[in-house]
Parts: structure tokens; C-alpha cells; sequence
């Protein structure tokens, strides 16, 4: 089947968001809380076992503070947490510090051109997808993805298969007709649940991870004159000495493939 359509994560495959945004806006939120939770960069690295915000809060007291004395209402204790976190997160992201990955914006314009649909699936909050588009690519960007499938819209986040299955279903499409780009062995294991074909870029949380049943694993997507590394994955050998950058020319061939 031809390729129909391009669905995009966001945290670590769009833009490395992590470490010097989600995380940075956690510590902000427990600061305010007067809490005196410190998610270090080591630390957040096992964090993020668990996606979506909430549920890693859950995580982090469950197995790496359990001395904490819970309020009576932990669900609203947490959401409350949360809330304020996603307020810093998306000021952090409107100071423009967070930019999008090298070849992220060149791919997204080709595939424009081309005539490609555009989608996105994460495990992160809709305002969060808004305000990193608004600000790290263009405020009309928003509009380029027909279906953004964001958050709690479903009920079991990655690495569920759920998320990817919604935005199938809302664009009638399927999942032959699509290529997904994920960064995460959770993320892999989501589109690998829906029956999607995954090209991966690792990202520096990400490159010990497992990637059984990627197509395509590589360092970045790269620019003419910053060239990807291959990586791996089972199409690997479709790529050319003369392919420096991820292109939709590539990602067509890896498709078919
Ligand atoms: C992204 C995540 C998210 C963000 C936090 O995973 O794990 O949880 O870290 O987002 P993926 P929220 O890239 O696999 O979608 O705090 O908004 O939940
Ligand atoms: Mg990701």
C-alpha cells in the first residue's frame, strides 16, 4: 500500500524535551508545592520507564520515595502536581528554548509539499504539543497535523498500542498506509502494537534502548551538512552512500521495503 501519511511523537523525536524541559518544569512544580523532590538528570532517566506526567509522579513514589507521607486524596494531590508542572513547561517552551531536532522541520515541509498527511501520537498534554509547535517551529503549524492525539484522550498511554490505534481510527487510515518516527522503547512498542512500520532517531535518554522491529534506527534525521548515522533496524541496508539526511524519498523507500 502507498504511504498515505507521516505520525509523529513528540517528547525526544520532535525536540529533546526532556531533560531541560519536562524535567526542569517537574522540579519547578514541587519547588512551588514546597516539596523537597529533586528529579536529577540521573534520576529522571529511570523516571521515564513510566510515560505521561501523572503516572510518573505515581511511579517515582511508589519505588524511589516511599517514605513520603501521601495526602488523603493522592489522585487530586497529583493532578494538582501536574497542573502546575504543564503551567511551567509551557512557559519554559515560550522562552524559545527548546528548539525542534535537526531535519525535524525540513522533513515536516517536504512532506507538506508532497502532498503526505501529518499526524502526531504522544503520551504528553495537548497544550504541551501546542506550545512547542507555536513556538520552537510556527503558530500555524498546528494546523498541519490533521489529528493530534495527545495525553489522557486515552485511557492507557504508551507503551499500549491505544494512542496510535485513535489516531488510525480518526484519519481512516490503515496501518500499511502510515510510517511513524519514535525516539523510546515505550514509543516502539505502542505504533509495533498497532502494526506500524517505525523509523527511530535515539536521543540522548534513549540509546541503550531496545528497538527490535524498527525499520530504520538513527542518530538524527540529519541535514546535508550534518549527515545521520545509520544505526540499524531491518531495512537498513536500503540506505545508500548517497543518502546523508532523512528525506521522504528515504522514508518511501524504507516503506516499502
Ligand atoms: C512522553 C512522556 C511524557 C512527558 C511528560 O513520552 O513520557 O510523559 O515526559 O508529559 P512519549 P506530561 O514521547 O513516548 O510520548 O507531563 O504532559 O504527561
Ligand atoms: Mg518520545
Amino acid at each position: 500500500m502507498a504511504l498515505e501519511a507521516l505520525v509523529f511523537d513528540v517528547d525526544g523525536t520532535l525536540s529533546e524535551t526532556e531533560r531541560d524541559g519536562h524535567r526542569v518544569a517537574f522540579n519547578m512544580a514541587f519547588d512551588e508545592a514546597g516539596l523537597d523532590w529533586n528529579w536529577t538528570d540521573a534520576l529522571y532517566g529511570e523516571l521515564l520507564a513510566v510515560t505521561g506526567g501523572k503516572e510518573r509522579i505515581r511511579f517515582y513514589l511508589d519505588k524511589f520515595n516511599t517514605s513520603f507521607k501521601r495526602p488523603d486524596d493522592l489522585v487530586e494531590f497529583i493532578a494538582g502536581l501536574h497542573a502546575s508542572k504543564t503551567s511551567h513547561y509551557v512557559t519554559l517552551l515560550s522562552k524559545g528554548g527548546i528548539p525542534l531536532r535537526t531535519g525535524v522541520k525540513r522533513l515536516l515541509e517536504e512532506a507538506r509539499a508532497e502532498g503526505l498527511r501529518l499526524a502526531i501520537a504522544t503520551t504528553t498534554t495537548v497544550n504541551n504539543v501546542h506550545a512547542l509547535l507555536e513556538h520552537a517551529l510556527s503558530a500555524e503549524s498546528i494546523d498541519w497535523f490533521e489529528v493530534i492525539g495527545a495525553g489522557d484522550v486515552v485511557p492507557a498511554k504508551k507503551p499500549a498500542p491505544d494512542i496510535y490505534n485513535y489516531v488510525l481510527e480518526k484519519m481512516h487510515l490503515k496501518p500499511e498506509q502510515c510510517m511513524v518516527f519514535e525516539d523510546s522503547a515505550n514509543g516502539i512498542k505502542s505504533a509495533g502494537g498497532a502494526s506500524l512500520s517505525i523509523i527511530i532517531t535515539v536521543d540522548s535518554y534513549t540509546t541503550q534502548h531496545d528497538f527490535t522491529g524498527a525499520k530504520l534506527i538513527l542518530d538524527q534525521m540529519g541535514e546535508p551538512d550534518q549527515p545521520f548515522k545509520v544505526i540499524g533496524g531491518s531495512q537498513a541496508s536500503i540506505v545508500t552512500d548517497d543518502d546523508k539526511y532523512l528525506n521522504i524519498d528515504l522514508v518511501r523507500r524504507i516503506h516499502s521495503a
